[in-house]
C-alpha cells in the first residue's frame, strides 16, 4: 500500500485490519514532556493538509505522543507507531524517537488520499547507525539561509540526524566571526567564477563569468538555523578548514599565509597552494575563530577539514623550516599532524571532539580525533583499526556531486559516476574490518560539493533521490536491503518530494 512506502524502510511493520479516519474532532494529545514535539507535529501535519487541534486524552479520535522510558527498543532514537481504528499512538523512550515516529506519520499523510483515512498498522522502528548525515558546501556557491533550513527539514524527513555545514573554503568564507570582520568583508566575496571545468593544459585558457559572487551567514542567522535544526533532531557539525583550503581567509588576513603576498579569494576550482603558516599568532587566530564557532554550535564534534594540503609553501618558507627545527619535526606531513594535534587538544579541553578528513591520518593521528573517510574506505579502515571513531564518506559511494546518469544526458558535474543503485548498495562497515572494531564506525554521510551546483534547485537535483538511498543505508536493517523494493517505494515517495516543492532527478523507468 502506497502510504506505507516509507523511506527509510522501518525495521518492523505489520498491517492490521481496519482503518483510522481523521475527522474535524481528531486531536493531537501531548503526553508528559512531549509538548515541543507535539507542537511541531501540529505544524508538520498542517503542511500535509491536516490542521489538528491540540487536545486532551479521552477526546474522540486522537494522535497521541507518549514517552515510555522502558519501551525496550534497541536505541534512544527508536519509536513505536500504532494505528488502530480508535487512535494513532506514537511511543518512544526519548523525544528523538517521537520525532521519528512523527516523520513516518508525516510521510504517510503527505501522500494519503484526500479522505484522510489510514489503514491500521503496527510499526517498530529504530536506526542502525548514530551518525546519519549529509554535508553541504556553501563556499563554492553560497546557499541562502532559507534553503539551508529547507535542506535540514528534508534531512529530518528522511530520519537523518547530522548536517555537516562546510562553511569555509578557498572560494569563500561564509560565517561571521565578530573578532575578525575581514573574514566576511573580504573573504566572503569573489570577483567572478570559472565557467565550465578548469583547463587541464593551460590555466590561462580558463574562462570566467565576470559576475561577483558572495554571501555569508550572520551569527544571528546561524543561531536561527541551529535552533531550527535542534527542533528537528539534527545536529549541525560546522567545518572550518585548516591548514589548507584557506585562500579566502588568507586573502582577508595575509599574515596568516606563508608568502606575505596579498592574494585574492579563489575564482576557480581545485587545490590551492596558499595554506596557513604555523606561527603562534595563527594558532591563536584559529582558536579564537573556533571559540566563536563553539559559542554558536552545540555539536559535540567540530570539523577542522584537513584535506588536500599541498606542502610546497611550507617546504619553501624559511620561517616554517625554522619552526620545524625548533619543534624537532622532520617532515611537512608531520607538521600537519602537529597542527592537527594542537587543534585536537584545544577542542578537547573545551569538551568537544575534533573530526577531520582522512588526510589527518598522515604523519600520525591526534589522540582524540575522529576521521571522516572520503578517499574511498582505506582511511576509515586504518582509523578504526587504530581505535578511532570514523564517519564513512567515501567518494566512491557517497559523493552526490558525481554524475548520477550518463554524462551526455546530465548537467555538467565534477566527474565520477555514483548512480542511485551504487549509493543504495553501500555498506558502511567495511568487510575488511574485524568485527570487534565495527563499533568504531559511527555511520555515514553524503557529500554535496557545489562547484557545479550554482543554485538550491540544482543541489536538490543532485541530492534527490540519491539521499533517499543513503537514508536507507544508515537507518534500515541490512538484511532488508532490496533495491527493487526500494525503487517501488521511491515511486510513491517522489510525490512527497513534489508536495514539499523539492526538485529531483527523474526516476528511471
Ligand atoms: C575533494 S572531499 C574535496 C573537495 C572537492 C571535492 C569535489 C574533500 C575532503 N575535498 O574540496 O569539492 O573533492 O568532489
Amino acid at each position: 500500500m502506497k502510504v506505507f512506502h516509507i523511506i527509510p524502510q522501518p525495521a518492523f511493520m505489520s498491517l492490521q485490519p481496519g482503518e483510522f479516519q481523521f475527522t474535524a474532532e481528531t486531536a493531537l494529545v501531548a503526553g508528559a514532556g512531549t509538548e515541543e514535539v507535539t507542537a511541531l507535529a501540529h505544524l508538520q501535519l498542517a503542511q500535509a493538509g491536516l490542521d489538528l487541534p491540540l487536545g486532551e486524552e479521552g477526546a474522540q479520535g486522537k494522535v497521541i505522543f507518549e514517552l515510555v522510558p522502558d519501551l525496550n527498543l534497541p536505541n534512544s532514537e527508536g519509536y513505536s507507531l500504532k494505528i488502530t481504528p480508535e487512535e494513532i499512538r506514537i511511543r518512544a523512550q526519548e523525544t528523538a524517537g517521537l520525532f521519528y515516529g512523527l516523520q513516518t506519520l508525516r510521510q504517510m499523510l503527505l501522500i494519503s488520499p484526500q479522505d484522510f483515512r489510514l489503514p491500521c498498522v503496527d510499526i517498530e522502528d529504530y536506526p542502525r547507525f548514530r551518525w546519519r548525515g549529509a554535508m553541504l558546501d556553501v563556499c563554492r556557491h553560497f546557499m541562502p539561509k532559507s534553503f539551508v533550513m529547507k535542506f535540514i527539514d528534508l534531512l529530518a524527513l528522511h530520519k537523518l540526524n547530522t548536517f555537516h555545514w562546510h562553511l569555509t573554503d578557498d572560494q569563500g568564507w561564509r560565517i561571521e566571526i565578530k573578532r575578525y570582520p575581514r573574514l566576511t568583508e573580504v573573504g566572503s566575496k569573489r570577483k567572478e567564477t570559472l565557467i565550465g571545468r578548469p583547463s587541464w593544459t593551460d590555466p590561462n585558457e580558463d574562462r570566467f563569468d565576470g559576475i561577483p559572487h558572495g554571501g555569508f551567514y550572520t551569527q544571528e542567522e546561524i543561531r536561527e538555523v541551529v535552533e531550527y535544526a535542534r527542533q528537528r533532531f539534527v545536529n549541525i557539525v560546522p567545518e572550518i578548514e585548516m591548514p589548507g583550503h584557506s585562500t579566502a581567509a588568507i586573502a582577508a588576513y595575509p599574515e596568516l599565509g606563508n608568502t606575505g603576498r596579498q592574494i585574492e579569494v579563489a575564482t576557480r576550482w581545485g587545490i590551492f597552494e596558499d595554506i596557513f603558516n604555523v606561527e603562534e599568532s595563527t594558532f591563536r587566530f584559529l582558536q579564537n575563530v573556533l571559540d566563536e564557532v563553539m559559542e554558536l554550535f552545540p555539536s559535540p564534534f567540530i570539523h577542522i577539514g584537513g584535506d588536500e594540503v599541498p606542502k610546497q609553501q611550507w617546504r619553501e618558507s624559511p620561517r616554517v623550516q625554522q619552526r620545524m627545527r625548533e619543534l624537532g619535526i622532520d617532515s611537512e606531513e608531520e607538521l600537519q599532524s602537529y597542527f592537527t594535534r594542537r587543534m585536537d587538544a584545544f577542542l578537547f579541553a573545551r569538551g568537544r571532539r575534533m573530526i577531520g578528513w582522512d588526510e589527518i591520518l598522515e604523519g600520525g593521528l591526534a589522540p582524540g580525533a575522529a576521521v571522516m573517510s572520503w578517499r574511498g574506505e582505506a582511511g576509515g579502515i586504518a582509523a578504526a583499526q587504530a581505535g578511532h571513531e570514523v564517519v564513512m564518506a567515501p567518494n566512491t559511494y557517497t559523493y552526490l556531486d558525481y554524475y548520477q546518469g550518463p554524462p551526455e544526458r546530465e548537467p555538467l558535474a565534477i566527474g565520477g559516476f555514483v548512480p542511485l543503485e551504487k549509493v543504495y548498495s553501500y555498506e558502511p562497515i567495511p568487510a575488511e574490518l574485524p568485527a570487534e572494531k565495527a563499533h568504531f564506525i559511527l555511520g555515514a554521510q553524503a557529500q554535496l560539493w557545489t562547484e557545479y551546483m550554482p543554485t538550491p534547485e540544482h543541489v536538490e537535483y543532485m541530492a534527490f533521490p540519491r539521499l533517499c538511498a543513503l537514508s536507507e543505508v544508515v537507518w534500515s536493517r541490512p538484511d532488508q536491503k532490496d533495491f527493487e523494493g526500494f525503487k517501488e517505494r521511491l515511486r510513491s515517495h517522489v510525490a512527497r518530494l513534489e508536495r514539499l516543492g523539492v526538485n529531483y532527478h527523474p526516476l528511471d523507468e
